[in-house]
């Protein structure tokens, strides 16, 4: 008999049970567990989404769905997520979703886990074209920068943006993020780290801290 694995959550989010799923989210909270165990769980719910749309078995309107029902997880857990007091030296690291791609809900949870762990973000927004990366990067000479992008032209957008910093001579750790990414993608932008989530994220640039100490 074939059973299904999916949790509760991933089912909820992937069926874009709104209700649901801010239902699961609270009695998870009350439970006092970390609320940052909870993100692969979204992220998988999305991905199922990402994957309905693309077998057309969603419209467009199941992707915006999707996206509203994360940001209103997010706004559920934000009060949840403990300061770790980590990096009392404020490291600056900018932030940006590539020229072409609008995708922001990844960024902006990276933006929120970094600043709950002290780092200082300078967040771009999206669509950004490599020039006005290069620009903000003189302007606030960050310590760290991080790329976001979800589609397929970003990967192009990344490229272009890192090679325009670094024949401009920035020399600044390059983190690309994304849940499409993979080694093959990371090596075509140039990139020095590449992750699919934002732990993952977040922890490299924790090391890239401590590796300057
Ligand atoms: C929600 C969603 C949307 C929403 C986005 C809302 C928003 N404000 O972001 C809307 C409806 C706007 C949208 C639009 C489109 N979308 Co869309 N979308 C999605 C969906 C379902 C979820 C994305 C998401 O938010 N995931 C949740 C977050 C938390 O995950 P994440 O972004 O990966 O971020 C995590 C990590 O990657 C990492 N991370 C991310 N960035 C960074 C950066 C750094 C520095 C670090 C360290 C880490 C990091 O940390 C995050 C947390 O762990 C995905 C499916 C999927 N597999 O992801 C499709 C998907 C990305 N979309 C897709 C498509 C095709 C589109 C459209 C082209 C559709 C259209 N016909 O218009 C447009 C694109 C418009 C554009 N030019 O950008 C495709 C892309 C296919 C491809 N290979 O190119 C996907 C994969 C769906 C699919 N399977 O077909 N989309």
């Amino acid at each position: 008999m074939k059973t299904n694995k999916r949790s509760r959550l991933v089912s909820a989010i992937a069926n874009l049970k709104e209700e649901l799923t801010l239902q699961i989210v609270n009695e998870k909270l009350s439970l006092d567990i970390d609320p940052v165990n909870l993100l692969a769980e979204f992220q998988e719910g999305l991905r199922i989404v990402g994957e309905r749309y693309e077998k057309q078995q969603y419209y467009l309107s199941g992707l915006v769905m999707g996206g509203e029902i994360f940001r209103e997880t997010m706004e559920l857990i934000k009060p949840y997520i403990k300061n770790r007091k980590f990096n009392d030296a404020k490291t600056k690291v900018l932030i940006g979703t590539v020229a072409g791609d609008i995708h922001d809900l990844g960024k902006n949870l990276v933006k929120m886990i970094l600043e709950y762990n002290n780092f200082s973000v300078f967040d771009l927004g999206v669509d950004v074209k490599p020039a006005e990366f290069l620009n903000q990067v003189k302007e606030i000479e960050p310590d760290i920068i991080g790329l976001s992008g979800l589609i397929v032209i970003a990967y192009d957008s990344m490229r272009e943006t890192i090679k325009l910093l670094r024949d401009e001579n920035c020399k600044q750790p390059i983190i690309i993020g994304g849940s499409p990414l993979n080694e093959a993608v990371s090596k075509y932008t140039g990139a020095d780290y590449w992750v699919t989530d934002a732990i993952t994220g977040v922890d490299i640039c924790k090391k890239i801290v401590k590796s300057k100490e």
